[in-house]
C-alpha cells in the first residue's frame, strides 16, 4: 500500500469543507489507491464543530482515511503537509470596507504562509480557496520565501466549470468534449471567461455558437455573477460546487490534466503583460505534478481590454496590502 499523503485543510468547520473533506477521504482527489491523513485547521471557537465533522468522517469508515486530527494552530496543521487547501478566510461583515477585508485576510494569510514556510513539506502544493483568493495566495506565497513560488495557486476552477456548463447548455454538446477553455484573471466578477480557443470535437466553439450577443450579454455575465445567483437561490454561497472545483484543481495538478487545458490561478512569470508574481487565472496543462502555462495565445483588442480590467483590480489589491508584506 502507498504511504499516506498529508493533506491540510483550513476552514474545516465551514460549509465548503463539509463537502470537501468527505470527497478527499473517499479518494476523489488523489486516487482510489492513495491513503490520506487529514490535518484540519479552524479557529478556536470552531473546534467543537470540527470534532463533529471528524466523528462523521470516522463514521464513513473510509478505507483511505489513515488519520485525521484538528487543531487551531497553523504550525500543527501544516506540519509536513504535502497538500494544503486554504479554505478558511474572513468573510465580509456588515459595514466592512473592502480595504478592511483585504487587511483582515492579509493577517490570516501572512501567518499561514509563514507557518507553511516553517513546517510544511518543501514541495507542498498550496491551493487558496478563501476570498479574495488570488491576493490571499499572493500573500501566502510572499510570506513563504523558502518554498517555491510556483507551489502557491488560487482557485478559478469553479469559474472554469461554470463556463463549461454554459457552453454545454448552449451547444447541446457534452461537457466532456469541450477543450481549450480558460478564465483569465481574478476570482471576482472582473474575471474574463474566454472561449475564443475552445473546441468541441475539433470544431471551434465561437463558430458553433456564432452568437456574439449571447457571448457578451449572456455567457460572460452569467459566469461572472453565478456566485451571487446561487446565494440568492440557496440563501448560502456555493459549497458543493466549490469543493468539487478544489478537488479537480488538486487532482489535475497532482495526477495530470491529460493534455486538457484547465484554469489555475498561478504566479505570473510576466507572460501576457501580467505583472510578475501576481496570482492570475491562466490556461495551464498539468503533467508530472507540475503545471505549464499555455503561452503565446493571440490577444485581440476585446481580450486585452478585459484582461486589463481584471489585472488592474489585482494590482490594486496588491497595492492595498503591500505595506503588510
Ligand atoms: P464558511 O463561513 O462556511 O466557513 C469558513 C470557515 O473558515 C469557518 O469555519 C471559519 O471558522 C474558518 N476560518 C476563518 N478564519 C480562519 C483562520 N484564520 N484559520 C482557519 N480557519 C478559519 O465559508 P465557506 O462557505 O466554507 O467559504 C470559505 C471561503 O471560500 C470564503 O472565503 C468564500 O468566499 C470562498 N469561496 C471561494 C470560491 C472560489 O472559487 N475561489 C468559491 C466559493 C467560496 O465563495
Amino acid at each position: 500500500q502507498k504511504a499516506p499523503i498529508r493533506v491540510a485543510v483550513t476552514g474545516a468547520a465551514g460549509q465548503i469543507a463539509y463537502s470537501l473533506l468527505f470527497r478527499i477521504a473517499s479518494g476523489d482527489m488523489l486516487g482510489a489507491d492513495q491513503p490520506v491523513i487529514l490535518q484540519l485547521l479552524d479557529l478556536p471557537q470552531a473546534q467543537q464543530a470540527v470534532r463533529g465533522v471528524i466523528m462523521e468522517l470516522h463514521d464513513c469508515a473510509f478505507p483511505l482515511l489513515a488519520d485525521v486530527f484538528a487543531t487551531d494552530n497553523p504550525e500543527t496543521a501544516f506540519q509536513d503537509a504535502q497538500i494544503a487547501i486554504l479554505v478558511g478566510a474572513r468573510p465580509r461583515s456588515k459595514g466592512m470596507e473592502r480595504a478592511d477585508l483585504l487587511h483582515a485576510n492579509a493577517n490570516i494569510f501572512t501567518a499561514q504562509g509563514a507557518a507553511l514556510n516553517k513546517v510544511a513539506s518543501r514541495d507542498v502544493k498550496v491551493l487558496v480557496v478563501g476570498n479574495p483568493a488570488n491576493t490571499n495566495a499572493y500573500i501566502a506565497m510572499k510570506s513563504a520565501p523558502d518554498l517555491p513560488a510556483r507551489n502557491f495557486t488560487a482557485m478559478l476552477r469553479l469559474d472554469h466549470n461554470r463556463a463549461l456548463n454554459q457552453i454545454a447548455l448552449k451547444t447541446g454538446r457534452s461537457l466532456n468534449d469541450i477543450e481549450q477553455l480558460c478564465v483569465w484573471g481574478n476570482h471576482s466578477p472582473t474575471m474574463y471567461a474566454d472561449y475564443r480557443f475552445a473546441t468541441i470535437n475539433g470544431q471551434s466553439v465561437p463558430q458553433l455558437i456564432n452568437d456574439a450577443q449571447w457571448y457578451a450579454e449572456h455567457f460572460l455575465p452569467t459566469v461572472a455573477k453565478r456566485g451571487v445567483a446561487i446565494i440568492e437561490a440557496r440563501g448560502l454561497s456555493s459549497a458543493a460546487s466549490a469543493a468539487n472545483a478544489a478537488i479537480e484543481h488538486v487532482r489535475d495538478w497532482v495526477l495530470g490534466s491529460k493534455g486538457r487545458w484547465v484554469t489555475m490561478g498561478v504566479p505570473s512569470d510576466g507572460a501576457y503583460g501580467i505583472l510578475e508574481g501576481l496570482v492570475f487565472g491562466l490556461p495551464v496543462v498539468c503533467e508530472n505534478g507540475e503545471y505549464r502555462v499555455i503561452k503565446d495565445l493571440p490577444i485581440d483588442d476585446f481580450s486585452r481590454e478585459r484582461i486589463g480590467i481584471t489585472l488592474k483590480e489585482l494590482e490594486d489589491e496588491r497595492a492595498a496590502v503591500a505595506h503588510l508584506l
